[in-house]
């Protein structure tokens, strides 16, 4: 296989400007490292922020994006064992961890303080040729379309690991915050496959029938409800709110007001990360309703495992748009504007 020493990549140069398409040198891999050509990558909410800088965590720069990145090994550093040359892999979040602190130690790779990020710390999957840590990247069957896989990669498996961390059993109901978005539509699918009656809330009649036709039992509109408590309970049968809440909105009124509507004893977990903002609950509420408020950090490598095979298994159907990576900001537009249903998925070959 002839690796080239240029290929084509998506570049932020400068904090909150839109990226260069152009030409870069293809790295090497190190020891514990693979080159994987990547051929999809879905496009994340977190690509944007790392482009508009809108998180208290700096970049560096210049900075290729990308953490859903599916494609094909091509080369590999002289430690690595179990990753082939051929083989189907995933640049996910979170691109490598130390895998000897405490945190790694006890499968929370995510907590890692060595941990880097694809698209954020170390360059990510908006190129052809991205290298990734050997231990960390997903394994993908290779009858598992790459196109069709790549939201797992990062919306799934962060979805999933909400979903579990919630503690809501098959048969409860959970109501997702942002349910039209990449992570959304994800949450409807792996919910429907846990078992879970889902509520979707999320804005414009678009998202409405997106959201009903993945699943969702019923639909909140938070553009157009007077009350978006009472409708979320009332979407309940018993009219006591549902079980657990995944707030997946990039907006902090939504954070607000889900201890209001989850159900006493209900555990409400936090993804969406809408900048400069906050939480708060009535302490007197959250008390005697008994309400967990958690947050969930992207998934670790078992959680990936299982993200994956749930989406090898065809239980998980969400929909995308496939455009070249030259068109990257034109989706970074869409996202903005609040008008992506679904995922964008970029072709790195055009
Ligand atoms: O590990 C993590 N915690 C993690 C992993 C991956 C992504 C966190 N994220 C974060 C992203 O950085 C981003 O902040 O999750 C958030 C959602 O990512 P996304 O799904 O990729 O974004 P999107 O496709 O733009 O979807 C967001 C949806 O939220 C809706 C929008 O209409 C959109 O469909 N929304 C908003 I903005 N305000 C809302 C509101 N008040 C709302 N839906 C309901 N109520
Ligand atoms: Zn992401």
């Amino acid at each position: 296989m002839s690796i080239p020493t240029e290929q084509w990549a998506q570049v932020v140069e400068a904090t909150g400007q839109q990226p260069v398409y152009k030409k870069i040198p293809v790295g090497k891999p190190g020891p514990n490292e693979v080159l994987v050509n990547i051929k999809y990558s879905g496009v994340c909410h977190t690509d944007l922020h790392a482009m508009l800088g809108d998180w208290p965590l700096a970049t560096k720069l210049p900075l290729v994006g990308g953490h859903e990145g599916a494609g094909v090994v091509v080369a590999r550093g002289e430690l690595v064992k179990d990753v082939a040359i051929g083989d189907h892999v995933g640049v996910k979040w979170i691109n490598g961890s130390c895998l000897s602190c405490s945190f790694c130690r006890q499968m929370d790779e995510p907590l890692c303080g060595e941990a880097t990020l694809s698209g954020y710390t170390v360059d990510g999957s908006f190129q052809q040729y991205c290298i990734a840590n050997a231990d960390h990247v997903a394994r993908i069957p290779k009858e598992v379309s790459l196109e069709a896989v790549s939201p797992v990669l990062c919306a799934g498996i962060t979805v999933y690991k909400g979903l579990k961390e919630s503690g809501a059993r098959p048969g409860q109901y959970v109501a997702i915050v942002g349910a039209g978005g990449g992570l959304g539509n994800m949450a409807i699918q792996y919910a429907k496959a846990m078992g879970l009656h889902v509520i979707a809330i999320d804005g414009g009649d678009e998202k409405r029938d997106n959201t009903l036709s993945l699943g969702a039992k019923t639909f909140v509109d938070f553009t157009k409800s007077k009350d978006v408590v009472a409708d979320v309970k009332a979407a309940t049968p018993d009219g006591h709110g549902p079980q657990a809440v995944i707030l997946l909105a990039v907006n902090e009124k939504p954070f607000q007001q889900a201890s209001q509507y989850v159900r006493p004893h209900g555990t409400v977990v936090c993804i969406g990360l809408p900048p400069n903002a906050f939480l708060k609950a009535a302490v007197f509420e959250t008390v005697i309703r008994m309400v967990t408020i958690k947050g969930s950090y992207v998934g670790n490598r078992q959680d990936t495992a299982e993200a994956i095979d749930f989406f090898a298994r065809g239980l998980i159907k969400a929909p995308y748009k496939v455009v070249g990576l030259s068109e990257l900001s034109k989706v970074y537009e869409l996202m903005h504007a609040g008008k992506v249903v679904g995922r964008y998925v970029v072709d790195t070959s055009k």
